[in-house]
């Protein structure tokens, strides 16, 4: 699996070097705001299933056609579909947490995601909004400190952009 330092390592050996000064300060730097992004992994953790099932409603109040008929979270098995996919964005999002880098994201939920959703004809509109609603949600110090929220807020801006 990717992380900071895999990461590094392989990018400096793939040039044919040792790693470089740099190349060291980021990782230090990154493993500075471990702390931060564990707190985020540990209290994203133990609230998931709130924070996706708010974010689910936010985005059908926000696109209420998505509950018509023919339309995708018109069925009992769609909006299981819809929620799952918050949840598994938000998983992924943790395990970014707590590998220090955006490996598990990348690999499992970004690469290939617009192709599944063309081909299902989904919109990512409303995952865009369900993720938006999740990152105006966060509040420090009320869910995690504000260092932790800074860590878990980027990666949910990350798989914002990536579906806008
Ligand atoms: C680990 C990463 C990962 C992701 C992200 C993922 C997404 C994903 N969502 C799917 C389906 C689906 N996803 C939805 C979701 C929605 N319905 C709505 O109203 C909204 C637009 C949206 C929620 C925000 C629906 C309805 C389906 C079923 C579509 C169909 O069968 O036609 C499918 C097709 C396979 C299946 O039906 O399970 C995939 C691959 N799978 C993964 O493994």
């Amino acid at each position: 699996m990717k992380s900071v330092l895999s990461t590094v390592i392989t990018a400096a050996d793939a040039a044919g070097r040792f790693p470089s000064s740099s190349d060291l300060e980021s990782v230090q730097g990154s493993i500075q705001r471990a702390t931060a992004r564990l707190e985020a992994a540990e209290k994203l953790g133990s609230n998931l299933d709130n924070v996706a099932k708010e974010a689910y409603d936010a985005c059908i109040k926000k696109y209420p056609y998505l509950n018509n008929s023919g339309e995708a979270n018109s069925t009992d098995t769609f909006k299981a579909k819809c929620q799952r996919d918050i949840k598994h964005y938000l998983r992924l999002i943790q395990y970014c947490l707590v590998v220090g880098g955006t490996g598990p994201v990348d690999e499992w939920g970004i690469a290939g995601q617009r192709e599944v959703y063309r081909s299902l004809s989904l919109p990512t509109a409303p995952y865009v909004e369900a993720l938006s609603f999740a990152r105006n949600r966060g509040c420090a110090p009320r869910d995690m400190s504000s260092q932790a929220l800074t860590e878990y807020n980027a990666l949910l801006d990350y798989v914002i952009n990536s579906l806008s």
